[in-house]
């Protein structure tokens, strides 16, 4: 399809997509402060103007001042809008810890396009979905991943879909097969073409766990966000002394949002970039740059505290350290005790979502507070329910469905109106799914998870996603993927399997699902072979005596 005959979106995206929030409560939120009509494309020019000459982001030997990333990102967007993407196009964002996810973000904004935000652990599976759902006409991803070829995986997400016109590539091309290489990009900035999108409309994509079916597009406006950046940047304490490591992937909602890269930015801080989260290279970035800020979820936080206990860095100073925050995932408390004695700083719990709501320890916390809690919300207008599964309230300390709605929580999915009518009550609370009780210092504790779901370390796995992918195997009748508790990553996966015909080896059922190009979090981390499902009263399978069963040891 060429530029012209392909079908455009609307822009902005079309209310009846992504449901606003009512009048109402748009008005108390813009009365009370929350949304300010901050725009992305604004607020870079807007800080860039106030810490020009401040260091925004530190990427090896990479140092770009405020200025600097501004010019950059105009100067791309001016190559991109010459390339065809244009005010309201989807661009599905694929790249690893780098400079050059910062400029594409920004050039993005600046012109009004929208950022889908992948992971980078996603492959073809997860970006085909991705680009389809927001019918997006351009991906952004790098040469490759180590020895992965990420643009071998693009020019097939190209072949396979049928909005795709463009792939970017940060790094080296290759000649021959239609990428586009990002430094050939850059032009002489164009403000005629630059957006001014109106700060209540959508701004980017977030992308959902996933519980039934594929992951859900996450609309998040201009407006929404940036209060909870701001909020999140001023509840943390940033200011243009915090500088923030970035060891998890910027895409992800954390460390973009709560505080994360845009909360520092917004400060007028500086963000370190890590290529990944191990001791070896995030301790040495923390010495090397004088990181006082950083966001890790659990697994990592203990490789962290075991290798600083061992003494495996002991000569590494990490005093400029003030704050880790751990979330995603829930963190014993035996392992939040441990920070501040082996770290030497002040643990700060966060539990989030992408779909809004974020929840912090604060903190001036007793120390049993921030070790056996997860926070609180940030906004006085984040409204709680804890119910039982008939929604009705329950009793105070008891633990319940957590819903929420607020100034920065979604009022629905992208076109997902089945789903919404599920993960919405009719007022509009969004059912996280999570099970929580109120401590008594009147902080949120998570007790568990009603939605199908597993959480590997951090990373979240929609069980019905991964079933599908093992019922596509020909051999396959039945499948069933649950959690299983695991002392390192708080939960794996096993997929129980009932087989018709001869039954696979296990090894050539995953990689039958590498094959199909599911990220590799996905993939079962067990795999059992059994003749049926244990089924519920009535008639479904399980999943309760299945997680039962496999949590026994020796199974
Ligand atoms: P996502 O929907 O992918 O953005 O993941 C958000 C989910 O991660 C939450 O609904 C929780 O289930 C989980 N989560 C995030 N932070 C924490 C935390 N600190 N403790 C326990 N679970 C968490
Ligand atoms: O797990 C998450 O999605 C999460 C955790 C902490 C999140 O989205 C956030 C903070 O904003």
């Amino acid at each position: 399809m060429g530029p012209d005959d392909r079908p455009r979106t609307s822009r902005p995206v079309d209310p009846a997509d992504w449901t606003p929030w009512p009048e109402e409560f748009a008005d108390a939120y813009r009365a009370a402060g929350y949304w300010t009509g901050e725009t992305f494309p604004a607020f870079l020019s807007d800080r860039a103007a106030r810490f020009a000459d401040r260091t925004a982001v530190v990427d090896g030997p990479t140092r770009w001042t405020y200025a600097e990333l501004a010019r950059r990102a105009d100067s791309l967007a001016t190559g991109l809008s010459r390339l065809g993407v244009a005010e309201g196009d989807r661009v599905v964002v694929h790249l690893p810890n780098t400079a050059a996810l910062l400029e594409t973000v920004f050039a993005l904004f600046r012109l009004g396009a929208l950022p889908v935000y992948a992971l980078p652990a996603h492959r073809r599976s997860e970006l085909l979905h991705l680009v389809d759902s927001a019918q997006a006409v351009a991906l952004v991803t790098s040469d490759t991943q180590g020895a992965f070829d990420c643009r071998a995986l693009a020019v097939q997400v190209r072949e396979e879909t049928e909005s795709l016109e463009h792939v970017v590539i940060a790094g080296e091309a290759g000649d021959g097969d239609g990428l586009t290489p990002l430094e050939s990009l850059r032009a002489e900035p164009d403000p005629a073409l630059w957006a001014g999108p109106a700060p209540d409309t959508v701004a980017f994509f977030q992308i959902s766990g996933g519980t039934t079916g594929l992951p859900k597009l996450i609309p998040r406006t201009h407006d929404d966000y940036l209060y909870s950046v701001r909020a999140s940047a001023d509840l943390c304490g940033l200011g243009p002394d915090t500088v923030y490591l970035a060891a998890l992937p910027l895409t992800h909602n954390f460390p973009m949002s709560s505080p994360g890269f845009l909360g520092v930015l917004h400060a007028g801080g500086t963000v370190v970039l890590a290529p990944d989260p191990s001791p070896a290279t995030a301790l040495a970035l923390v010495e090397r740059e004088r990181v006082t800020l950083t966001a890790v979820v659990p697994p990592v936080a203990m490789l962290w505290l075991d290798a600083v206990e061992r003494g495996s860095h002991s000569g590494r100073d990490l005093s400029s350290l003030r704050t880790l925050q751990v979330g995603g995932a829930a963190f014993l408390p035996e392992a939040a005790r441990r920070v501040a004695p082996v770290l030497g700083c002040t643990l700060q719990q966060v539990f989030g979502m992408a779909e809004g709501l974020v929840n912090y320890t604060r903190h001036d916390d007793p120390d049993d507070v921030t070790t056996e809690t997860q926070g609180r919300p940030i906004s006085a207008h984040d409204e709680i329910l804890v119910v039982d599964d008939d929604d009705r309230p329950v009793p105070d300390g008891e633990p319940g469905h957590l819903l929420t709605r607020g100034p920065y929580t979604i009022r629905g999915y992208y076109r997902a109106p089945e789903h919404n009518a599920r993960s919405f009550t009719a007022d509009g609370f969004y059912r996280t799914g999570d099970i929580v009780r109120r401590h008594p210092s009147g902080n949120l504790v998570v007790t568990g998870r009603a939605k199908d779901q597993i959480n590997r370390g951090g990373e979240k796995i929609g069980a019905e996603e991964v079933e599908n992918h093992i019922l596509a195997h020909p051999a396959v009748h039945d499948a069933s993927v649950v959690a299983v508790p695991d002392p390192y990553l708080g939960e794996r996966t096993c997929a129980y399997v009932v087989v018709r015909g001869e039954r696979p080896t296990r090894g050539a059922l995953l990689s039958f699902l590498r094959e199909r190009g599911l990220a590799a979090y996905k993939i079962p981390d067990r795999v059992e072979f059994v003749d049926a499902f244990p089924s519920t009263a009535v008639g479904k399978v399980s999943k309760r005596d299945l997680r039962r069963t496999s949590a026994q040891p020796g199974t």
